[in-house]
């Protein structure tokens, strides 16, 4: 397994991806896809080009379907996590993307943009992303595309075609990718919808690009283990006590008895 965490970190580092195969099995895909299924009608395609006409996205996962916890903080996962982010690493997107027959690519895009700030490229990573693939990602259903290497390039530099690889992955595997890789949503010219589901990483300084605390806010995060509390923002970074709430750790909103290392008899809480 250690050999196995480093191979992945190695080819994350060289190519800025890799794919963990059979991660899960049909029974826990199947869990999954039963929770999504009432918000995946047909009803509601996106809203522009980047969230496809002809697919579907469910956000506020956290709130909605409570078995993605599993997949968020998954031991295979979380190793690569841990060795390529900064601790407190926050969780900064976390969606499904049931990409419909006739989608047309989505545009290339990176996932761990710093929200406008002058920072020339290359520049070091500042979050990791995961796919997994709910339904076989095959040629034709809208398998996600990525550019190797793509990490690395200057900011005016674009893929030509045959720099696009596909990632053809079966159903209960999980793409890993450094933030800063080109990647997109793939055209699907077959007859079958593709899902799957995308948590997103990022280094605790940078704003997560869901709004995690109000998506899931702390009665429902209350429902969670510690670490998906702290992935969603309910943590402090030290130094500096960066998150706190009024003066407070954000646990305390979450467990009015939490008591934080500043926790002090005569303030309301700590
Ligand atoms: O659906 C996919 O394969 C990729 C979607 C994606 O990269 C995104 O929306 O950020």
């Amino acid at each position: 397994m250690a050999n196995d965490v480093a191979a992945h970190l190695d080819a994350i580092r060289i190519d800025g991806f890799c794919v963990l195969e059979g991660v899960l099995d049909a029974a826990e895909i199947n869990a999954v896809k039963a929770e999504f299924a009432p918000y995946l009608k047909g009803e509601h395609m996106g809203r522009n080009d980047f969230e496809g006409l002809q697919s579907e996205r469910i956000y506020a996962l956290l709130a909605k379907a409570p078995s993605m916890a599993a997949l968020i903080e998954h031991p295979r996962v979380l190793p690569l996590l841990d060795a390529l982010l900064p601790k407190n690493y926050l969780l900064s997107a976390a969606l499904a993307i049931n990409v419909h027959p006739g989608e047309t690519p989505q545009p290339f895009h990176i996932d761990d943009g710093a929200g406008g700030l002058p920072l020339p490229k290359p520049r070091p990573m500042f979050g990791v992303s995961t796919i997994w693939a709910l339904d076989d990602f095959t040629a034709t259903n809208g398998a996600t595309e990525v550019v190797p290497g793509s990490q690395h390039w200057p900011a005016d530099r674009e893929p030509r075609p045959s720099e696009i690889h596909k990632v053809l992955m079966q159903a209960g595997s999980v793409l890993v990718f450094d933030g800063r890789l080109l990647h997109r949503g793939g055209a699907n010219t077959s007859t079958a919808p593709r899902l799957a589901v995308t948590p997103q990483y990022c280094a605790p300084g940078l704003r997560q690009i869901e709004n995690m605390v109000l998506a899931v806010p702390p009665k429902t995060a209350a429902r969670y283990s510690e670490h998906i509390q702290s992935l969603l923002g309910y943590n402090v970074i030290e130094p500096g006590f960066m998150g706190y709430v009024d003066g407070v750790h954000p646990k305390k909103l979450i467990n009015a008895d939490y008591r934080g290392r500043k926790y002090r008899k005569d303030l309301p809480a700590s």
